[in-house]
């Protein structure tokens, strides 16, 4: 599967064979497949629209080759000493004195990778035991669960292994590889196979300045499939501190809705609100209503209420109730953790049905026909079910 390194250059030929192109069509006229669905990924920047989309490529074309999996070595270092860097940054004067001389290697790394042009090329065994030594500093740690520097969501994922990725020999695994955030610019577009149907999917950058490239795209669309990200309900705007990015999502959704590609259509358009399982994590800490107010986060609000719908969209849904089985919930002597499990994950869902009453409420005067699913873009399993939905819908044409 080339394709996820060289995929930028089949953007321009849609139906190139090139690497891992050719393994997906291989696999597509098995079904002796005659229509090709075109979807188009799009939505605000970080949402994980080309996690899904390495998902894809991982699940239905052919799996990374050692040496496929190699080239994002230096990307994934680069993760490792991005996220420690800044977290430092934020955490500064509170690091302990005794791990100044390990911020200090970090800095200097960084410092001289960044100048030299070499940001990746290397992860030294004595910069990463200082990385270790930083990432357990109360102060860092701290840094971090506060959201106080603005992370990549991989972060914790590169930060907690990242002796094994200093090791020599280390190879990225392809769990490494769908998480190793890289920013997208431009287009990237793949083909793949499942289900008896053919895909094209299209990756477009989701940065402001990249999002020229979604009015090209859209009309040729057979399905567009718009990511959001809710745990963006506890990032700030840049713009805005009264508001958060995912109330900008929210308004990107609204612009896109109305925009002339889609407005009168009848387009099936999928809202995938992603990153459930961080969505989840976060709530026992942080609040719904901190993000909307007319939310009502009381546990009474929806235990028991909506115990059932939460079985029923979980399942829709593959969201896992392992995600949230420790979540803190009010416990009683009598409560069972099979009850504990069910009530976190019925708030779960209350707070996912509300976002998702917000997304649905401005397509409402458009002929737009928009489904929506809370998934984990990093679960395998969740990613299978997704396709399932998607490959429904082309069938349907709904
Ligand atoms: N835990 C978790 N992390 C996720 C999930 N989906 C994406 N991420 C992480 O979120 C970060 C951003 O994901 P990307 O796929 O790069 O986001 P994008 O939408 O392509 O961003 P742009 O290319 O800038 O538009 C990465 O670090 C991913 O590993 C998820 O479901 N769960
Ligand atoms: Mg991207």
């Amino acid at each position: 599967m080339g394709s996820l390194v060289s995929c930028a250059a089949a953007a321009q030929t849609p139906t190139a064979t090139a690497g891992g192109a050719s393994g997906a069509v291989t696999t597509a006229s098995a079904f002796t497949v005659t229509t090709r669905h075109k979807l188009v990924l799009v939505g605000a920047g970080e949402s994980g629209k080309s996690t899904l989309f390495k998902k894809l490529l991982m699940l239905y074309g052919q799996s990374l080759s050692e040496a496929e999996r190699l080239t994002y070595r230096p990307n994934v270092y680069r993760n490792v000493i991005d996220a420690i860097s800044m977290l430092c940054r934020c955490a500064d004067a509170d690091i302990r004195p005794e791990n100044a001389s390990a911020r200090a290697l970090v800095d200097a790394h960084a410092e001289v990778a960044t100048r030299a042009g070499l940001a990746g090329a290397t992860l030294p065994a004595d910069v990463a035991e200082a990385t270790a030594r930083l990432w357990a500093d109360p102060a860092v740690c701290g840094a971090f669960t506060a959201r106080k520097a603005e992370l990549p969501d991989s972060a914790k994922w590169f930060l907690d292994q990242v002796k094994h990725i200093a090791s020599e020999g280390y190879v990225p695994s392809a769990e490494d590889v769908a998480r190793a955030r890289t920013r997208t610019t431009g287009q990237t577009e793949q083909e793949f196979a499942a289900g008896g149907q053919s895909f094209h999917v299209v990756d477009l950058g989701g940065q402001m300045f990249e999002r020229k490239t979604w009015q090209k795209n859209l009309p040729e669309a057979d399905v567009v499939l718009f990511m959001v990200s809710l745990n963006d309900y506890t990032r700030p705007s840049r713009d805005d501190p009264w508001r958060t990015q995912l109330h900008e999502s929210i308004d990107l959704f609204g612009e896109l809705v109305h925009a002339d590609a889609l407005r009168t259509s009848t387009k099936p358009l999928m809202v995938f609100l992603n990153k459930r399982d961080l969505f989840a994590a976060s709530l026992r800490t942080t609040p719904l209503s901190a993000c909307f107010p007319e939310f009502d986060d009381s546990a009474d609000a929806h235990t028991s209420a909506s115990a059932s719908a939460s079985a029923s969209a979980s399942a829709a849904t593959g969201a896992k109730s392992a995600d949230v089985s420790t979540a803190v919930v009010p416990s009683t002597p009598a409560m069972s953790t099979t009850t504990m499990a069910s009530a976190a994950d019925a708030r779960v869902d209350a707070a996912i049905a509300h976002v998702k009453s917000l997304f649905t409420a401005r397509a409402q005067d458009t002929s737009v026909r928009v489904h929506v699913h809370a998934i984990s873009a990093t679960d395998d399993e969740c990613v299978r079910r997704l396709v399932g939905s998607v490959t429904a819908v082309v069938v349907a044409g709904v």
